[in-house]
């Protein structure tokens, strides 16, 4: 399996309650490198455009007031097989449904405030990355 890196953000929820350093520590353990990463914030623009795969659902407007309310953590993460097995690590959407040992069963509140975003496929990963991260900043 190649080594590749995947995209993720520690959403506003965890940020608030102080998880930002016990989430790091999973994603570390997990065997993931971190590339690259900062503290920031998403404007309403930058939130509805990392999401417009969900503009008509429902749930939007809600989605987009939680992930620019206040700051988040965006990194980008290299690991073989990085898409999925963050995916694996990060559990189910709902926390209800994430498994023993996930990110999301220990940190996430709810389905809409799941503390952690892992981007779904290497195209995604690869566009995510480069919106908050130049070239430079990658290491
Ligand atoms: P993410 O993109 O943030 O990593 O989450 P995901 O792939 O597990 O889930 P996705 O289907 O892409 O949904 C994106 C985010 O939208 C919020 N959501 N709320 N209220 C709801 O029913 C609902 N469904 C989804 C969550 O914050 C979810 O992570
Ligand atoms: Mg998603």
């Amino acid at each position: 399996m190649a080594t590749n890196r995947t995209f993720t953000m520690i959403k506003p929820d965890a940020v608030e309650k102080g998880h930002i350093g016990g989430i790091l520590n999973m994603i570390t353990e997990g065997g993931f490198r971190i590339v690259a990463m900062k503290l920031t914030q998403l404007t309403v623009a930058d939130a509805q455009k990392f999401y417009a795969v969900h503009s008509e659902r429902p749930f939007f407007g809600e989605l987009v007031e939680f992930m620019t309310r206040g700051p988040i953590v965006a990194a980008i993460l290299e690991k073989d097989n990085a898409v999925e097995d963050f995916r694996t690590l990060i559990g189910a959407t709902n926390p209800a449904e994430a498994a023993e040992g996930t990110i999301r069963k220990k940190y996430a509140t709810s389905i809409g405030e799941n503390a952690v975003h892992g981007s779904d496929s290497d195209e995604n990963a690869a566009i995510e990355g480069a919106f908050h991260f130049a070239g430079r900043e990658q290491f």
